[in-house]
């Protein structure tokens, strides 16, 4: 395989990105293959912002993008899952950040390595992630921290969960930004990640062991 779809998300050409996830696909390329071509150009477009080569507007777009690419190739991986998904996933973005480019990205590949994902949006009130968990159930909730501001709403949401009962009945991941392994220890979540590939490996890591 060439990098030449990465290449058009990086240079946000997005007729010929979209025609040449078609193109793959119908040459018969695996579909997992191709959204990681996809990951990969979203991983150099990071990296060219990271720089200050590319701009937002840079970076917004080429988010578009990639959730257009994902739509084309979700009927495709859809017919890989299993019929049970690999486990349940809560996904938040906690109040006081509205960020979510990261948390939509990892949400689509949770989402096509087989988990169900709830996604909670962003600015969650830690009481309605309280009861969210408690309504969905989910073997791994995931918050997504841009913002320094949310580190005391994200640890309040787990002093609640503790309260209710519910901390023990799954594992807590972080990424995203400003996140740290001190904020990991801060929050006591079980796992901190700057890499959505990263996070979705710990998740299915976790449920296989448990499986
Ligand atoms: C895009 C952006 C915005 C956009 C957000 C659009 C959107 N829909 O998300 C807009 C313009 C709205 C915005 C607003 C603001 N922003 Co802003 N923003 C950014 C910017 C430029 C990029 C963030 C981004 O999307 N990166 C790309 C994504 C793909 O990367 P990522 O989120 O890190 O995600 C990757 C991994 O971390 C991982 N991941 C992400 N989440 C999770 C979760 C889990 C569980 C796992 C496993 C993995 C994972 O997966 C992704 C792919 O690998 C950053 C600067 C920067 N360099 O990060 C500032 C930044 C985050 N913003 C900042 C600020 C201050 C603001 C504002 C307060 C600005 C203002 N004065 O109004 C407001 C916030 C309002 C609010 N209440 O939230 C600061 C935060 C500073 C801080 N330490 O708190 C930053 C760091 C800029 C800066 N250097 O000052 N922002």
């Amino acid at each position: 395989m060439t990098d030449q779809l990465a290449d058009h998300i990086v240079s946000l050409r997005r007729e010929e990105a979209l025609a040449e996830v078609h193109r793959q696909l119908d040459g018969g390329v695996d579909p997992l293959a191709v959204l990681e071509e996809c990951r990969q150009g979203m991983t150099r477009v990071g990296g060219l912002f990271q720089e200050g080569e590319y701009y937002l507007s840079e970076l917004l777009i080429s988010a578009e993008l990639f959730k257009e690419a994902a739509a084309i190739l979700e009927p495709h991986l859809a017919r890989l899952r299993r019929a049970e998904p690999l486990g349940k996933v809560v996904l938040a973005t906690m109040q006081g950040d509205i960020h979510d480019l990261g948390k939509n990205i990892l949400m689509t590949l949770l989402q096509v390595s087989g988990f169900e994902v709830h996604d909670l949006g962003v600015n969650v009130a830690p009481e309605d992630l309280v009861e969210q968990v408690r309504r969905i159930g989910p073997d791994i909730v995931g918050f997504s921290s841009l913002l320094t501001t949310s580190f005391q709403s994200s640890k309040r949401a787990v002093e609640l969960l503790c309260e209710a009962g519910l901390r023990d009945q799954l594992k807590l991941i972080v990424g995203g930004g400003v996140t740290t392994p001190a904020f990991k220890d801060y929050i006591q979540a079980d796992f901190q990640t700057l890499d959505a590939a990263e996070g979705v490996a710990y998740c299915v890591e976790v449920l296989g062991a448990s499986a």
